[in-house]
């Protein structure tokens, strides 16, 4: 928890998220400064850190000014919920404040609860300060941009406000972390930074643009890099975790960055996300700079190898070939890449996972320092896509609750149910096994028959081929549980073998609570044809 208490204080809360703690609450810890500066006194209660938050509360909620809650879509949902209620029974006449990507993305379904007053839309450090001074002299919000508002149970809306450069805005208060809790929960001593917001792409399955107007917004050379080096001398980082959404958007910056990092003499490793047209922009040799600078680990959002359904994603910047030659690079720089895929996405057809499974299995073969990361496609609220996907019978949850269940991880994907599901992860599964083999020499069978060619057989529908049946069951033979082998990988093995399904399959619910079932096409496993558009039917996306 990261604590400083007044009289002016104003309570910042991050709920805790599913999967590991990844660091500080960035959005709060710049918050937090902006209203620092303004005269008021943060207090930052991270429940993803400390999960007795109730306690936490209690001290600090007699006393504040209001009460303000960071969202994202997903499991976030649960805490928001039942903190905001215990706040609102604690102190009735204290405003409480919804901000971040879910209630940006769903104000009037947000502010419809009856714990929440105020939701902050989009970048918030200004709208907040201006917020807590009106509500300081008990002035109403109808002039303040960038948020709504609800008052007497009447929804008021302000116009949206015009995103700042955030070189003008203060830098996030990261005097106010504890450093060492965070190392101690997340196992390293790793703090999460952002150069720069904003995207200029516009891939339909995103909410970038809807939240940041495909604008790309940097800090300057000089800052990241006397910022960056500063505080990972000042609290002995190992590592600086970039969470932009697109880091190599200006290659020449973020270049100029990596060099900045290696001539200050200050070791730490950092890792980013892009994507791999822009990687490919870069040179071997300036590749081989990012890893001296410290670059471990690139995160690339690949998402498919089939061209059809990279250009329904609106992701026509990709090409396949970036994605062999983004691995090569990589892999010849020693630095860790992780391709993410998404499956399932409206008019992929079993031939195009196959092709994905194929094109990726080839990858992972071909180069040792690419993993994958392989999830079905999940449906976030604002995301451009939805007009297709109500078409297509996925319901949107009618409440904040609702939307605690759509996380990564989870299927809610109609037209993937049943057997076509059961397919793809059987698909998945093969392949994750065949490429830690592929970078397990050590293990049996290692490079006998590779199990991407199963991979692309079950997801296709036909089962393992007969004539690979044997060599299955001698994976499966030398698969023996952890206990009885020496090596860990042969562990690893046995446990992918044992998983039934990588993913959970949930249908979302529909208005009246129930599944929303989809018929399927009979010709295609896709959903019915009269429900897709007419480029969709049958066989394939056409460009
Ligand atoms: C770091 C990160 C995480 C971290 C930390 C999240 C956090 N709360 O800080 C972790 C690992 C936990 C995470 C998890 C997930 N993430 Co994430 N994550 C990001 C990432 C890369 C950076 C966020 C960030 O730090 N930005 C910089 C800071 C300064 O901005 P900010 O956090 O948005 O905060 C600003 C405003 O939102 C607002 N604000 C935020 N909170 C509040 C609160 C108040 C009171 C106010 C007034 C204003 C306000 O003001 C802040 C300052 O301007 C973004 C993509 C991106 N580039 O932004 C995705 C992103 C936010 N994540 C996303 C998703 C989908 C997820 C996951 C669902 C996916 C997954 N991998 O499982 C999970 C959800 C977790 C869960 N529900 O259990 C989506 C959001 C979709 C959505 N509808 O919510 C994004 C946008 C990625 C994308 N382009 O799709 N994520
Ligand atoms: S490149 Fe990444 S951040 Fe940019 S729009 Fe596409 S998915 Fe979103």
């Amino acid at each position: 928890m990261l604590a400083a208490s007044g009289s002016r204080r104003v309570v910042l809360f991050q709920p805790s998220y599913a999967g590991q703690l990844f660091g500080p609450p960035l959005g709060l810890l710049s918050l937090a400064a902006s209203v620092r500066e303004a005269g008021y006194e943060p207090v930052i209660i991270d429940a993803a850190l400390h999960r007795d938050y109730l306690t936490a509360l209690a001290r600090e909620i007699p006393g504040s000014l209001c009460f303000g809650v960071s969202l994202l879509t997903g499991p976030m949902i649960h805490d928001a919920i039942q903190a905001s209620q215990i706040v609102r029974e604690t102190r009735p006449d204290l405003p409480i404040i919804f901000g971040g990507w879910h209630p940006s993305l769903c104000t009037p379904q947000t502010l419809n609860e009856p714990f929440v007053d105020v939701v902050v839309r989009h970048q918030g450090e200004k709208t907040l300060v201006e917020i807590l001074q009106r509500l300081e002299r008990n002035l109403d919000l109808h002039m303040v941009q960038g948020c709504w508002f609800k008052r007497d149970g009447r929804i008021y809306q302000n116009p949206d406000r015009s995103v700042s450069p955030i070189s003008d805005l203060p830098l996030p208060a990261y005097d106010l972390v504890d450093f060492d809790a965070y190392e101690a929960a997340v196992g390293a001593r790793k703090l999460p930074y952002a150069t720069s917001i904003g995207c200029p792409y516009a891939c339909n399955y995103c909410t970038d643009m809807v939240f940041y107007n495909r604008r790309f917004n940097p800090y300057r050379v000089e800052e990241v890099v006397s910022e960056v080096t500063s505080l990972a001398r000042r609290h002995r980082l190992a590592e600086v975790a970039l969470v932009d959404s697109n880091f190599l958007v200006d290659t020449r910056r973020a270049l100029a960055i990596a060099r900045g990092f290696l001539d200050s003499g200050v070791k730490f490793r950092w890792s980013f996300q892009t994507s791999t047209d822009l990687l490919c922009r870069l040179t071997d040799e300036e590749v081989e700079l990012l890893a001296a600078s410290g670059v471990t680990h690139i995160g690339f959002g690949t998402e498919s190898a089939s061209p059809e359904v990279l250009r329904a994603m609106n992701k026509r910047h990709q090409e396949i070939a970036d994605m062999y030659e983004t691995a090569r690079k990589c892999s010849q720089a020693r630095i860790r890449a992780t391709f993410n895929l998404i499956f399932g996405y409206p008019g992929e057809t079993e031939q195009h996972r196959a092709q994905t499974l194929r094109v990726m299995g080839e990858i992972g073969s071909r180069y040792e320092y690419v993993a994958f990361s392989p999830n079905v496609f999940t449906p976030y609220p604002g995301i451009p896509i939805w007009p297709q996907l109500r078409e297509l019978g996925v319901a949107e949850p009618d409440s904040l609750a609702g939307w605690a269940d759509v996380d990564l991880g989870s299927n809610h994907l109609p037209w993937l149910q049943g057997k076509s599901f059961e397919r793809l992860s059987r698909g998945i599964s093969y392949f994750l096994l065949n490429n830690k083999l592929d970078k397990a020499p050590s293990a049996p069978l290692a490079h006998s028959q590779p199990l991407f060619f199963l991979a692309a057989r079950a997801v296709a529908g036909h089962g393992p081929a007969p004539a690979c049946r044997p060599a299955l069951s001698a994976y499966r033979a030398a698969a023996q549980p952890p206990s009885q082998q020496s090596s860990l990988k042969i562990g690893t093995l046995w446990r992918t073998f044992s998983l039934p399904t990588a993913i959970t399959s949930t249908p979302i619910r529909s208005r009246s609570g129930r599944c929303s079932p989809i018929r399927l096409c009979k010709r295609c496993g896709q959903p019915p044809c009269s429900s897709r558009p007419v480029s969709t039917r049958h066989s394939s996306i056409r460009p």
